[in-house]
């Protein structure tokens, strides 16, 4: 085993050398930020490969939440996920929405659409859920109870960049959706994210909103934010694109080994693959079951004494921490699924740099306990 921590990710980066002229163009054009160049291509690029129409490039994936809420105009309280990043719900609290969530399905780790019919009050305005781990939600359940109580459709998109199903990209649904690019990130641009947009007039929108509501010179539209994506980190992404695939190839690959390896092991379960035309592997999680040897957190702190790093993606829920605790949705007895799930789940490291054999090593400390 090496003596270098191995974390639950490392972030991809192309060949260093492979970046310096793409940082001899931004020094020698001297434009930085602002819907540079590289931002322009990078949207161009995005669209193709993601198989959308509009995008537009934010500085990291929550000022892309905040903002998207703002486009579509949400308000009161909005049905989400508490099996998420923090990041989800903040974001409704940063508009001043009140989040009501509802607990994830058996079968996934995502939204169970089953019941959120009965979280709807006059005041629901909006459903935010989460492709959890880049596992599609159920969206036509999901949008088919939009329609009926005509409510908005946010998607978290953060953990589904090159996510397919078998007609397109999975960021194409909901009213919007949001993407994360960060370091951790399956495609990074450093800190980053976006905003899928259905059409061209709610892209602009979202670009004059990303841009302090700025339309030119002289007229200010609304009070928008600073959220633009700068050019050190649009040119990071037009490089990454061209290595991504290789990338998820990789994470494919370690995906393989691990359900190789730990498939029937005792106490282990490990969920299955998504139904998609195309899978990013961005997390592998696993669920740790009370017939295992030892507790979740004692394999979680066992591997990490060893030097390995995994992490408890999402533990705790976002409902146990104190700004959402006091919700009458974020009650226990309201979110058996996503509790149960919380306690049981421990993401393993997958990153395309991880080498067979820390692999096989981190397998083997997981069986020695068996
Ligand atoms: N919605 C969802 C569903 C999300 O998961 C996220 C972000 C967002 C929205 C918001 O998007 P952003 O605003 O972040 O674009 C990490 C990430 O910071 C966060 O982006 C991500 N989700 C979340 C799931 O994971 P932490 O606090 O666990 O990250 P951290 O710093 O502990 O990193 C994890 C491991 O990665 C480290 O142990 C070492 C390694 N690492 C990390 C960084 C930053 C590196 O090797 N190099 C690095 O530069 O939140």
């Amino acid at each position: 085993m090496s003596e270098k921590p191995i974390f639950v990710t490392q972030p991809s980066l192309p060949p260093l050398e492979e970046f310096i002229p793409y940082l001899e163009e931004i020094w020698s054009n001297k434009i930085l930020t602002n819907d540079g160049p590289f931002h322009k291509q990078l949207e161009k690029a995005l669209c193709e490969y993601l198989s959308v129409d509009h995008i537009s490039l934010f500085a990291n994936g929550t000022l892309a939440l905040v903002t998207a809420l703002q486009a579509l105009r949400v308000t009161g309280e909005v049905i989400t996920t508490p099996y998420s990043f923090i990041a989800t719900s903040h974001s409704l609290l940063w508009n001043g929405i009140s989040p009501v969530f509802v607990d994830i399905s058996p079968h996934s780790f995502n939204l169970d659409p089953h019941k959120i019919e009965a979280a709807i009050t006059p005041k629901t305005t909006a459903i935010l859920p989460v492709h959890c781990y880049g596992y599609p939600c159920e969206v036509d359940h999901i949008q088919k109870i939009a329609d009926t109580y005509g409510l908005k459709v946010l998607y978290d998109a953060a953990h589904t960049f090159g996510v397919r199903d078998k007609i397109g990209g999975i960021s194409r649904h909901g009213d919007l959706s949001i993407l994360s690019f960060h370091a951790t990130k399956v495609f990074n641009t450093f800190e980053g994210g976006a905003i899928i947009c259905p059409d061209a007039k709610t892209k602009q929108r979202i670009d004059y909103l990303k841009n302090f509501g700025i339309v030119d010179e002289t007229t200010v539209i609304a009070p928008g934010i600073n959220g633009k994506m700068n050019e050190i980190q649009a040119a990071m992404g037009v490089l990454q694109l061209a290595h991504v695939d290789k990338s998820i190839a990789c994470r494919q690959e370690i995906d393989r080994l691990y359900r190789q390896d730990l498939e029937g092991v005792d106490g282990i379960t490990i969920p299955e693959k998504p139904n998609t035309a195309q899978h990013n592997f961005s997390y592998f999680p696993i669920l740790i079951e009370p017939s295992f040897l030892l507790s979740r957190d004692a394999l979680y702190e066992n591997l990490k004494s060893r030097g390995i790093f995994s992490r408890r993606y999402f533990y705790p829920l976002i409902t146990d921490f104190p700004m959402y605790r006091g919700l009458p949705s974020a009650n226990l007895s309201n979110l058996p699924q996503a509790t149960d799930t919380a306690q049981k789940v421990l993401c393993l490291p997958i990153y395309p740099s991880l080498k067979r054999e820390e692999i096989e090593s981190i397998i083997k400390m997981i069986k020695a306990h068996t």
